[in-house]
């Protein structure tokens, strides 16, 4: 992949930056403050140069555009308690509450989508489409979700220690909402590892009408199909493809680590460089996932991100086993320049962008051992069984797992088109199937 000067980087950034403000050429005097920062810390203990050139253009632009793109949604009294009641109560067995003793709860299985049963995929994807379909936030529930990635929240979320806490928790809220509709699913991870290792990822059974639809343009086909119907201003696309999706020497390379602060900016190892390595996946499904503001109005987000936790989790056990506190690991030295403010761990992380809830979960939280209670992964599959996944299959000279294209699937006439249980996403079809309970939410 081609390497990049400074310079180059500077140059083209300076371009794009006059671009959107204006639309036409005008010289800048300096480089925006963002970009600067971003080539002055981000990159840590790592070379620019020494980078493909495609995510380092990824990282500086996604923090740069971020902050023109806040969204600020205005909410009803009753919108606004339905919200915090929702988020709070998920919450309730972890917080430090002191209040006695914590809820007994089942940990929340999250697994490979490829293992999951058709059954369970279909009761997954149902969940996000009565999500998308439920009116209780307006424009709907999903919609106000993956507006908490945007706007001012990208510099909570992003680019800093907070990065592997706040996706947590965010994964955590979703997945909170869907067990509203339906209190058994989790959500699944989407190991791209597995995909890596075809000839052509693109071909993967990933993007097929069975999984989460088509690689390319808009979902027309597969479990959100009907998606642009219910909200046609926040339907997403794809151009699978470029970028670089989770290798196992990327991922060994994170695990051999012992802190999070060689995982992390600005202080991360550059072979280790855990957010570095997640955008990737995002760059190789392209399109809306390409654009961290939009990308989780693409479902295939949550089950990367999944992706992402399980492996920080295992890193964490790892640190557990080395008798390092998992807790407090969090890399931050105050005063330093080279740390976002917003990602200081008394900082909130700010889930609803324009602050008007008191939903002030503090960055640190995301590092709290109670989630390894409540929420467990399941391994990547490995050879021989591999998970006992017909999408998959055992490569012997590798002796690894990969996926299996929509092309051996059909040869081996196994329908990947269609997902037997799928609920149609009938736009203006109000139903609640499952009402909500106070203490079902997790
Ligand atoms: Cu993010």
């Amino acid at each position: 992949m081609a390497k990049i000067s400074r310079t180059l980087l500077s140059a083209w950034l300076l371009t794009l930056h006059v671009q959107l403000c204006t639309g036409s050429v005008e010289p800048l005097p300096s480089l925006p403050y963002d970009l600067q920062y971003y080539l002055d810390t981000c990159h840590g203990t790592g070379d620019l140069n020494d980078k493909p050139a495609e995510l380092a253009f990824w990282g500086a632009m996604q923090m740069y555009v971020s902050k023109f793109c806040e969204e600020n949604p205005s909410m009803t009294t009753s919108e606004k308690a339905f919200l915090q009641k929702t988020v709070t109560t998920s919450f309730a067995p972890i917080s430090a509450s002191g209040r006695g003793k914590r809820q007994a709860t089942r940990p929340r299985l999250r697994k490979e989508i490829r293992t999951m049963t058709i059954t369970e995929r279909a009761r997954y994807f149902n969940a996000l489409t009565r999500l998308k379909r439920d009116t209780r936030l307006r424009p709907n529930i999903y919609d106000v979700l993956a507006g908490f990635h945007t706007g001012a929240n990208m510099q909570r979320a992003h680019f800093g220690p907070a990065f592997t806490g706040w996706h947590r928790l965010y994964l955590w809220i979703l997945e909170s909402f869907l067990r509203l509709h339906d209190p058994e699913v989790t959500v699944p991870f989407w190991a791209s590892v597995l995909d890596n290792e075809m000839e052509d990822p693109t071909e993967s059974v990933i993007f097929s009408g069975a999984f989460f639809g088509p690689g390319v343009g808009l979902p027309t086909s597969g479990p959100f199909r009907g998606w642009q119907q219910i909200n046609p201003a926040t339907v997403f696309n794809r151009n699978v493809g470029g970028g670089q999706l989770y290798t196992y020497e990327g991922i060994d390379a994170i695990l051999r680590r012992r802190r999070n602060s060689e995982l992390l900016f600005p202080t991360a190892e550059a072979d280790s460089n855990f957010e570095e390595q997640h955008g990737g996946p995002h760059i190789f499904v392209g399109g809306t996932m390409n654009d961290l503001n939009a990308a989780a109005r693409d479902p295939i987000f949550f089950s990367h991100h999944s992706f992402v936790d399980q492996i920080w989790e295992r890193f964490r056990y790892n640190q557990r086993a080395a008798g390092i506190p998992t807790e407090t690991d969090y890399p931050w030295v105050p005063n330093d320049p080279r740390y976002n403010p917003a990602q200081s761990p008394t900082n909130i992380t700010g889930f609803f962008p324009d602050g008007q809830l008191n939903l002030d979960y503090i960055q640190i939280t995301g590092y709290s051992d109670a989630f390894f209670q409540l929420v467990q992964y399941e391994q990547v599959p490995t050879c021989p069984l591999c998970g006992g996944s017909q999408y998959l299959r055992c490569n012997p000279t590798t002796n690894r797992c990969m996926s299996r294209s929509i092309a051996e699937m059909r040869t081996a006439n196994v329908d990947i088109d269609t997902l037997p249980g799928l609920e149609q996403a009938a736009p203006g079809r109000k139903k609640r199937l499952i009402a909500y309970k106070e203490n079902n939410a997790v």
